[in-house]
């Protein structure tokens, strides 16, 4: 497998407990290096573009909402199979429905605030890095 690039977002409900070291800890362990990170709070304009693709669905207002309302810290991770090491790290989307060991199993709130976000495709992957970093601020 080759070494590939993903997108995290530690998001608002993490941050505000502190849990940007937490979060980023379970990441490392699982294979996966920071490799650029910067903490923001996103405008309502990014975060309703970067969530364009759920803007017909019910909760898309709520989640807009949500990802405004406190810190998030952008990262781009690299590893082996970047994108599926980190949905499986990440957990369901649901913490009810989260394995052990996730990090959604040990520090989301619920299906809104549920700590993470990490790119379901590289093509969606390459796109979300390209939305929030530039070349220069990504050193593998
Ligand atoms: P993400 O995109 O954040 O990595 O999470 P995901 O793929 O597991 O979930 P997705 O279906 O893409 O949904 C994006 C985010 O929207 C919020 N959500 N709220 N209230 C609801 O029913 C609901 N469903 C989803 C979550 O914050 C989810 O991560
Ligand atoms: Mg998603």
């Amino acid at each position: 497998m080759a070494t590939t690039r993903t997108f995290s977002i530690i998001k608002p409900d993490a941050t505000r407990r502190n849990l940007t070291g937490a979060v980023t800890k379970m990441l490392e362990e699982a294979g996966l290096r920071v490799v650029a990170s910067k903490r923001i709070l996103m405008t309502e304009e990014q975060a309703k573009g970067f969530y364009e693709v759920h803007k017909d669905r019910p909760f898309y207002g709520e989640l807009v909402s949500f990802m405004t309302s406190g810190p998030v810290v952008v990262q781009v991770l690299e590893g082996e199979d970047a994108v599926k090491r980190n949905r499986d790290v990440m957990g369901a989307t649901n913490p009810a429905d989260a394995a052990e060991g996730t990090i959604r199993k040990a520090y989301a709130e619920n299906i809104e605030a549920n700590s993470v976000h990490g790119s379901d495709s590289e093509e969606n992957a390459a796109t979300e890095i390209a939305f929030f970093f530039n070349d220069d601020e990504i050193v593998g």
